[in-house]
This record gives structure tokens, sequence and C-alpha cells, in this order.
């Protein structure tokens, strides 16, 4: 059985990854952490929990060794807007833990999942059907960080012989932690105020386009591109992966289906625009479906009954 250590436990994806990982693997089998402890029972008390400053690669290598930890899922990322905020700490986080992962797996042999993300990409990368492999000039300190970081895994693969492997996420959506600080984060915020206020005003523009995708796909694509037989893979850093496309008019307009008096304003804003409309508008993940098979459980109508449901619970 493995031995996973999640980084990041608290966050939008790992708050979820967690759990999924300890119903797959068993819960004594993956250890959670995070750099604070404000995270759900299910996080800190379902398994092993450790408060760990992911840059601290010492208590890591402690953390590795004391369970005799196979895998690394490293989910630790400033985004894009708060990134944009603070460059230099947003360089800092972004690579410093993924070079304490890498590390540790040129070491002691473990693989390492890590997310990169649309944001790799930047104005000049074909925007519709984006291919896997394509021109990369990223335009935000977050994605310098994704293509750097793409580049830098890839790198220990090849010359220590490690297995880092990673997909490139749209933007997620999902009902139990809030995302922080990212550019796609209105397609999260979209939902909840349709259930509190019945309105919304977007921070993008009506005819902006991004990939998006449901979480339990993107959960299914970190554990998949981790079980892929590596025989098969010709990519590993990283995979695009597709599964839905809309702007803020088809997401709302999906809603309306469930909550007819529904409304969305715009109120734009200019940098979150500006990082927008230099992401693709919808990714080919053909390698993904070839390379290990990936298929996506989720598209917009089916996301948004799951969604509405859930929050009508959640927001009671
Ligand atoms: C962001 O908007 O920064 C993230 C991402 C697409 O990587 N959600």
């Amino acid at each position: 059985m493995k031995k996973i250590l999640v980084l990041g436990a608290a966050g939008q994806i790992g708050s979820e990854l967690v759990p999924y990982l300890r119903n797959t693997y068993g819960a004594d089998n993956v250890v959670a952490t995070d750099v604070h402890r404000n995270c759900g029972p299910e996080i800190t008390e379902g398994g092993p929990f450790i408060t760990c400053d992911a840059l601290d690669g010492a208590k890591l290598n402690e953390i590795v060794d004391k369970y005799k930890i196979d895998t690394i899922y490293n989910l630790v990322a400033m985004l894009s807007a708060k990134a944009e905020a603070d460059p230099k700490f947003g360089w800092d986080l972004n690579m410093g833990v993924l070079f304490n992962c890498l590390e540790i797996a040129r070491e002691k042999g473990v693989a390492v999942f890590t997310p990169s993300s649309i944001g790799a990409f930047g104005p000049e990368t074909p925007m519709d059907g984006t291919p896997q492999d394509t021109i990369m000039r990223p335009k935000t300190i977050y994605g310098v960080s994704k293509v750097a970081g793409e580049l830098l895994a890839d790198y220990y693969v090849k010359r220590f012989g490690i297995d880092a492997r990673g997909v490139r996420y749209p933007g997620i959506i999902s009902y139990v932690t809030l995302p922080g600080g990212g550019t796609t984060d209105y397609a999260v915020e979209i939902y909840y105020d349709a259930i509190k206020k019945k309105t919304y005003s977007s921070n993008l523009k009506a005819g902006t386009f991004l990939d998006m995708m449901y979480m339990p796909d993107a959960l299914k694509a970190a554990v998949e591109v981790m079980e892929a037989d590596p025989a098969k893979l010709i990519h590993r850093n990283c995979f695009n992966v597709a599964s839905m496309s809309f702007d803020p008019e088809i997401i709302a307009n999906e809603i309306k289906k469930h909550i007819p008096d529904f409304t969305l304003t715009y109120d734009v804003n200019p940098m979150k625009q500006a990082i927008a409309e230099s992401w693709p508008n919808s990714m080919d993940d053909t390698a993904a479906r070839e390379e290990w098979g990936w298929n996506p459980t989720y598209n917009l109508e089916t996301m948004t009954v799951d969604m509405l449901a859930k929050l009508k619970v959640k927001l009671k």
C-alpha cells in the first residue's frame, strides 16, 4: 500500500484530496500537512495530521522518514491574482516547496505530484484547442513559476531518474473550501451568490472563455496520473486536462435553469481580466487521454446540478 504525504491539506484541492486519498489507500497511509491547523476535523482527525511549513526541507525530510512516505502530493501554491500582489513570495513559495519535494525525491526515491495550470500559458499560445506541447510565455509570476516548475520537474526526471508527474489544471470549481486568490474564482463565487443573493457581479467580462473543471474530476486526474503505467507515459510534467469551457454568460444561463430569477451583472477587475485574456479558451487534452486514459465525468450541466444541491445544504 502507498504511504502518501499531502502538502497544503487545508487548501481548495487539499481539503478534498486528503479524504479522497484516505478512502482509496487507507486513513493511516495518508499524512496531511499544512502550515496552519485551520482545516476541518476530517483532515486533522481523519488520519495523521502535522503542522508543517513546506518551505522547511528538514522538517519535510523528517516526516518522510518517520512515516516511510513513498509519494508526495504537493498542493502548496500561491494562485495567480494573489501572487501578483507579492511576486517575490509567490515565486519563493511555489518554487521553494517544489524544490524541496524534488530533492527529497532524488535522495529518497519518493514519487511527486505537483499541479501546473492553464496559467502556465500566455497570450502567444494558441487559445483554442491549446496543444499539449506549444509556446508558453506566461505574463504572471504564478504562470512563470508554473512553467519553471514543469521544466524543473522534467529536469529531475531526466537527470536523476525520479518519478515526478503533474497535470495542468483549469479553474477548479468546488463547494468544500473556497479557492484563495485565483483568476478563475468567479466560477465558484457565482454559485455561492446564486444561492445566497440570487445575483452575482462578475469580475470577468462576458465572452471571457476559460477551461474549468469540477473538483471530483480534479481529484480523479491527480490519482490517475500517479497510478498510470510509466511505460505508457511520453509526457510527465505536465498533462493538459480539460472537461468544460465557458464564459460568465454561459454559466449564469445554466444557473438560471435552476434559479430562474438569478441575475448576472459585471464589475470587471482589470488585473484579473488581463490575466484571463492571456490564458487559453480551451485546451486539447489528447495526450492525457491517450497516455493514461483521462476521461472526465462532469460537464457544466451535471456540475451545476451537484454544486447547487450541495451548496443549498451547506448554506442553509
Ligand atoms: C488561478 O486562477 O490562479 C487558478 C488556476 C487556473 O491555476 N485557479
